[in-house]
């Protein structure tokens, strides 16, 4: 892997993540020809009005890749594994956001890490707003343990016309950051996919794809490296970790 930039040591490093990381861990992505969007529309499954419209629809969809990502007993790979040696390893800040709602990082070893779009492993109440681990399938039937009331129990993640979580936190880490990462993502859904170019705009910092492909901003990132997320991914955080 070469033309390498490496950040200043000390450097603060904000690394966003898409379901390219989670593909060699056995999950499907959204926009590769055989994606989920290319078997389920997004305004049937993913939006506030289709769960208002048909929520056991939805609950469904979700309930199908919650069992997906636990019984077939899927696990985090090399890409996560290194993503996680870079925050123990690295001497400054590294922060991961993810746009998955899988629990590979974590399960991986970061701990600094932000779900912008949710986590299918938790649940939230439509009418309290509680918020409670969920390992199992989930229906209208189910009762909130907070409110008591049934029938509002959704899956505590972000669908397309709602508000990404921590947007205060990613955009006061992009602006301070030094060095933007993206992996695994195709730049198709915003905000995350305009990122990079907050930061090319800012003129804040280097910035890096690490992708299957060329991704929709490829043309935007400063350094790219093109390969599967677990072949680039460890060998670009060794190449990082080796400047230490
Ligand atoms: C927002 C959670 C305002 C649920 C997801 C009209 C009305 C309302 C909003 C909009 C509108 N028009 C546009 C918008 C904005 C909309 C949007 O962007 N729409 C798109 C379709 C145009 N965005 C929103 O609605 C967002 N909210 O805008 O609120 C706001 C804004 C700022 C501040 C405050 C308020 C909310 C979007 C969140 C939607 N929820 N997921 C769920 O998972 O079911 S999005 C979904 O797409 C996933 O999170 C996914 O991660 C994400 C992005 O997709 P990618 O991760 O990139 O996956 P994809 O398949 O596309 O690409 C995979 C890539 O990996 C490819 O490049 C491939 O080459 C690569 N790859 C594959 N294998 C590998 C690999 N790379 C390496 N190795 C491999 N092995």
């Amino acid at each position: 892997m070469n033309n390498i930039k490496t950040p200043q040591t000390g450097a603060r490093i904000v690394i966003l993540t898409g379901a390219g990381i989670s593909q060699e861990s056995g999950l499907e992505t959204f926009r590769d020809p055989d994606g989920i969007w290319a078997k389920v529309r997004i305004e049937d499954v993913a939006t506030p009005e289709a769960f208002a419209r048909d929520p056991e629809r939805v609950h469904a969809f979700y309930n199908m890749r919650r069992k997906r990502a636990a019984t077939l007993d899927l696990k985090p790979n090399a890409a996560h594994m290194a993503l996680a040696a870079l925050e123990q390893k690295w001497p400054g800040e590294v922060l991961v956001v993810t746009q998955n709602v899988d629990s590979f990082h974590e399960r991986a070893g970061t701990t600094n890490l932000i779900h912008m779009h949710g986590r299918h492993a938790e649940a939230r109440c439509n009418d309290c707003a509680h918020v409670v681990e969920w390992s199992g399938d989930m229906s209208l039937a189910d009762v909130c343990q907070a409110c008591g009331r049934a029938g509002g129990m959704r899956p505590n993640v972000v669908w397309f016309g709602e508000t990404p979580r921590e947007m205060d936190q990613i955009q006061s880490a992009l602006l301070d950051c030094d060095h933007f990462i993206s992996i695994g993502t195709s730049g198709n859904v915003y905000p995350a996919a305009g990122f990079v170019g907050l930061m090319r705009k800012l003129g804040c910092g280097h910035t890096v794809e690490l992708n299957l492909e060329p991704s929709q901003g490829a043309s935007l990132f400063a350094e790219a490296h093109y390969g599967p997320a677990t072949e680039i991914v460890p060998r670009y955080v060794a190449a990082l970790l080796e400047a230490v």
